[in-house]
C-alpha cells in the first residue's frame, strides 16, 4: 500500500516524510521534485519567509543509483529559518520557551481549538505544526507521484482561477496542457495575462489594508485510464479520496469536481454527459460536467477538480480575539505571514491529487510498474 507520514515544525530544523509502498526500480526525478518545491514557494502575495527559504529535497533512504529500492523512502527539506529560531525551538531541555509565546488566538487558525485539545498554554506549540509550511514536504511526496504518473503518460497541471473577486474563465481544459509554462510564468499561476494583472492588483489592495485574500485553484489531469477507484466501497471512491486529500491542505474550505455546486441547480438533461462511440475513440463524451469521474471511478475524460482556499488567518490589521490565559479581549497575534498563498496552494493541490491517483493506479496495476 502506498502511504506516507510527515513530521516537522514550521521553525524546526527540517520537514521529513517517510514514503512507503513505491515499487522498486522506479526512477525518481529529483529535479522535478525541486521544480515543484520552487513553484510552491512562489506566487504573488507571499510573505518574507519565502525570501529566507530555498526548498530542496534530500533523499536519505529507499533509493540507490537514482532508482527506488522498494524500501521506505525518507525525504527531508531543511528549514533555513531554523537558524533564527534555534533557541526558541530547541528540541531538548533548555529551550527559551518564554520567547515568542502566543496566547492570542487568531480567528480561523488552529491556535484555539488546538490549545484546548492538547492542553497547551503557549499556542506556538500548536501553530508550529499547523502551519502551511508542512505543505512543502507534502509537495515533495506528491512530486514523486507526478513523476511515477509520467511513466504512464498521465499529465497533470494546476492553475489559479480566482483570487478574491477576480475570476479567470476557462473555456478549454484540454488546451491548458500546452499552456503550463505560461501558467507557471504568471505571478498568479493563471492562464490569462490580463486577469493575472487584475489578480495582482487585488492582492495589492488587500495588502494595503492589512487584509488577506483567498481564491480557487483548479487541478487538471489527462490520459487517465478508465476505472481508477471503485464503486464498491466508500473508501475506494476516487472522488472521495481526492476531495479528502484536497480538504487536508491548510486553508481549504471546499472542493468541487466538474460542474460541482452548479450541478445542484441545473437539470439532469444539462448535467449528465451523453455517451458516444466511434471505432477510433471508443466510448467518449462531448461534454465533461462529471469532471472525469462517474460512480467513484475515473471515466477516461479529463479530471477537473477545484478547491477553494479561505484567506490566511494572520491579518496585519488583526481581528477581535480573547487572550487564552487572561480571558481579556485583545486583537489577535500578528505572526509574519502571506497576503495570499493561493498560487502556492495550487501546487500542493496538484501534488496531493497526483498522490491519490498514483495510489489508485498502484492498487490496480502494481504488477506493471
Ligand atoms: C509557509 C510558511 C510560513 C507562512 C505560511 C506558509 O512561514 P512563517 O510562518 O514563518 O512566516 O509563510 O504559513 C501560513 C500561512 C500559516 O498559516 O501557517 C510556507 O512554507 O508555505
Amino acid at each position: 500500500m502506498l502511504r506516507y507520514l510527515t513530521a516537522g515544525e514550521s521553525h524546526g530544523p527540517s520537514l521529513t516524510a517517510i514514503v512507503e509502498g513505491m515499487p522498486a526500480g522506479i526512477e525518481v526525478d529529483v529535479e522535478l521534485i525541486n521544480t515543484m518545491l520552487k513553484r510552491r514557494q512562489g506566487g504573488y502575495g507571499r510573505g518574507k519567509r519565502m525570501e529566507i527559504e530555498s526548498d530542496k529535497v534530500e533523499i536519505s533512504s529507499g533509493m540507490r543509483n537514482g532508482l527506488t529500492l522498494g524500501s521506505p523512502i525518507t525525504l527531508t527539506i531543511r528549514n533555513r529559518d531554523w537558524e533564527n529560531w534555534k533557541e526558541i525551538m530547541y528540541p531538548y531541555p533548555g529551550a527559551e520557551i518564554q520567547g515568542r509565546v502566543v496566547t492570542k488566538p487568531r480567528p480561523g487558525h488552529a491556535d484555539l481549538p488546538g490549545a484546548i485539545k492538547y492542553g497547551q498554554e503557549d499556542m506556538r506549540n500548536i501553530l508550529e505544526r499547523a502551519s502551511a509550511r508542512e505543505t512543502a514536504i507534502r509537495t515533495a511526496v506528491g512530486a514523486m507521484a507526478v513523476s511515477l504518473l509520467k511513466r504512464f503518460k498521465i499529465w497533470s497541471m494546476a492553475h489559479v482561477v480566482r483570487i478574491g473577486e477576480v475570476e479567470a474563465k476557462v473555456t478549454d481544459h484540454e488546451k491548458l496542457k500546452y499552456e503550463s509554462q505560461e501558467i507557471y510564468n504568471s505571478p498568479m499561476y493563471c492562464h490569462d495575462t490580463m486577469v493575472t494583472q487584475n489578480m495582482m492588483k487585488e492582492v495589492d489592495r488587500a495588502q494595503e489594508k492589512g487584509d488577506s485574500l483567498g481564491g480557487i485553484f483548479e487541478i487538471v489531469m489527462g490520459n487517465l485510464p478508465v476505472g481508477l477507484g471503485s464503486h464498491v466501497h466508500w473508501d475506494r471512491k476516487i472522488d472521495g479520496r481526492i476531495a479528502g486529500a484536497l480538504m487536508s491542505i491548510q486553508g481549504i474550505k471546499a472542493v468541487e469536481i466538474g460542474l460541482g455546486f452548479q450541478s445542484a441547480s441545473t437539470p439532469g438533461s444539462k448535467v449528465h454527459d451523453e455517451i458516444f462511440y466511434s471505432e477510433e475513440r471508443g466510448f467518449y463524451r462531448n461534454t465533461n460536467n462529471a469532471g472525469g469521474i462517474e460512480g467513484g471511478m475515473t471515466n477516461g475524460e479529463l479530471l477537473v477538480v477545484r478547491a477553494a482556499m479561505k484567506p490566511i488567518p494572520t491579518l496585519y490589521s488583526p481581528l477581535h480575539s480573547v487572550d487564552y490565559l487572561t480571558k481579556e479581549p485583545f486583537l489577535a497575534s500578528v505572526e509574519r505571514s502571506d497576503t495570499c498563498a493561493v498560487p502556492a496552494a495550487s501546487v500542493v493541490g496538484e501534488a496531493v491529487v497526483a498522490w491519490e491517483i498514483a495510489k489508485a493506479l498502484l492498487d490496480d496495476y502494481r504488477g506493471t510498474c
